[in-house]
């Protein structure tokens, strides 16, 4: 329930100014302005009671809902391109953004901002009042520029629905990057035209045996186009991983010229980590990662592709950046950026290529490698497991989740600084926050999201607003505050004792 005075925003924005004027009824708006597809504002919307018109539609008592791109729109001095301004009140409601992303933000920020009686007393029941707005002004832009989500669709097969699904919540708190972990041991889960027999071996197995009855297991080229599409339309863009040169059982299992003696593995139905390797000097190695790649490259919309490199203890130090170099060498032939796990530090690293820093557990000589890395032009991309890894249990004894990282409350996923979260690494290589979530444990979408929320969005706020804004107390009441909208949207999640629901 929003406590009185609260403005439920997260993340929080960069400034907040009320105006003095009585909340804007908002029972229909009639978009103006090209910028934002009408369905798009409508989608958004109507969950929260907000009939929403197109620009010459019917519906003489609507407001105005104007959407317009303009580059001053935004707090002061901002150069993000997504920075924008929502203004509500006396009248009407404009949007101002420089991109249209930032215009689809400043939707995202007046959903929030809806207050609707039935809503908040948490009943479905319709009580007839109106949905209303309060008069306030938002100028806005993010700290950082990479704001993720990385998803495990292996452990567990979580189809295309559930895909959707998360780039609707990720939307929602304004996150950007959907980094989708597609193989690993358990399977594979994306169509490779030139190597069928990854998906055709290894697309139907996961965690505990075969994908449910009736559900593939892996998305088709068609699928993953559509996917992209949908995502890009919500200005969120797919980050595809192949997991080299561990976690490549359904490779090795699909594949058998991947081994030394030619042999394929077993398939893999548990949950160890570290047994599954490629081979350096294989000859069949070099080939299938050109192959791999080269079409996963010619798929994917987006400018990254993730060569993974984590957790890869059977191969030998010179080995393993034998493989990760030429993984990224082959990224970088096909015009996309390398994006690895942080041991990818320790081979040779181009200006530019991402590294996502996951293991807290790091000594000092780890501490040194990152450093090199940053010299040498990598950027870092912040999830610590004890804060970003949202497949921990929240607590001891918690149904779900794994522990090796700790147990991650809300508090824990809210109150760090990205900034100083990577050994070794200064902030001003530091390019974003994401989350990530395992599904070693998961297998439903209510299970999924019940990991999710609330602890994403803390992490969305880690990655938007200002250090100084930063407020465990306040953003405590203000996620309690989107709880109405979680229920309205059929979003499952973890009542946590830390916050004030
Ligand atoms: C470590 S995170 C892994 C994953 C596991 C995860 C479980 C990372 C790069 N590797 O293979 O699923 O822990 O939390």
């Amino acid at each position: 329930m929003t406590a009185p005075g609260v403005l439920p925003l997260v993340p929080w924005p960069t400034a907040v100014e009320r105006r003095d004027a009585p909340p804007l009824a908002v029972a229909a708006v009639r978009v103006t302005g090209d910028d934002v597809p009408a369905a798009l504002v409508a989608e958004l919307l109507e969950p929260v009671g907000v009939t929403v018109l197109a620009a010459t539609g019917a519906g003489a008592d609507a407001v105005t809902l104007d959407l317009r791109l303009d580059p001053a729109a935004g707090p002061a001095g901002a150069d993000s391109p997504e920075r924008y301004t929502l203004a509500v009140g006396p009248e009407r409601v404009e949007a101002r953004a420089a991109e249209p992303v930032g215009l689809l933000h400043a939707v995202r920020t007046l959903r929030q901002l809806v207050t609707r009686p039935a809503l908040d007393a948490g009943t479905a029941a319709v009580t007839g009042a109106a949905p209303t707005v309060p008069a306030v002004v938002v100028h806005d832009a993010p700290r950082y520029a990479w704001r993720g989500l990385s998803f495990d669709v292996v452990r567990h097969w979580f189809g295309p629905a559930d895909v959707r699904a998360v780039v609707d919540l990720a939307g929602a708190y304004k996150l950007r990057v959907l980094h989708l972990h597609l193989t690993d041991d358990q399977g594979w889960r994306i169509e490779i035209p030139s190597r069928p027999a990854l998906t055709e071996r290894s697309g139907g197995t996961q965690v505990g045996g075969a994908v449910p009855a009736g559900q593939r297991g892996y998305l088709t080229v068609e699928e993953y186009r559509d996917l992209q599409a949908y995502a890009a339309a919500r200005h969120v863009t797919i980050v595809p991983e192949v997991d080299l040169p561990g976690h490549t059982n359904a490779a090795t299992h699909a594949y058998g010229e991947l081994t030394p003696d030619g042999a394929p593995t077993d398939a893999y139905g548990g949950t160890e980590v570290g047994f599954s390797r490629l081979w350096a000097d294989v000859p069949a190695t070099e080939p299938f990662l050109r192959d791999v790649l080269g079409d996963l490259a010619r798929m994917t919309d987006g400018p990254w592709l993730h060569v993974g490199g984590d957790e890869a203890p059977k191969v030998e130090p010179a080995e393993y950046a034998a493989i990760m170099e030429l993984a990224q060498r082959i990224v970088r032939e096909h015009g996309k950026t390398p994006v690895a796990w942080q041991e990818a530090a320790r081979a040779a690293v181009e200006p530019g290529t991402v590294l996502q820093f996951w293991d807290p557990h790091v000594d000092d000589a780890a501490a040194a490698v990152f450093a090199r890395a940053a010299e040498a032009g990598a950027r870092f991309v912040a999830s610590p497991g004890s804060r970003a890894y949202l497949d921990m249990k929240y607590a001891p004894g918690h149904p779900l989740g794994l522990e090796w990282a700790g147990h991650v409350e809300v508090r824990d996923a809210y109150d760090w600084d990205p900034a100083t979260a990577v050994p070794g690494v200064p902030a001003d290589a530091v390019v974003g926050v994401a989350g990530a979530v395992w599904t070693e444990t998961l297998t439903t979408r209510d299970e999924l999201f019940s990991m999710l929320l609330p602890r994403l969005p803390a992490l969305a706020e880690a990655g938007w607003s200002a250090a100084e804004a930063r407020d465990w107390e306040a953003f405590a009441a203000r996620l309690a505050g989107q709880a109405p909208v979680w229920r309205a949207l059929g979003w499952a999640f973890h009542p946590s004792p830390q916050v004030p629901w």
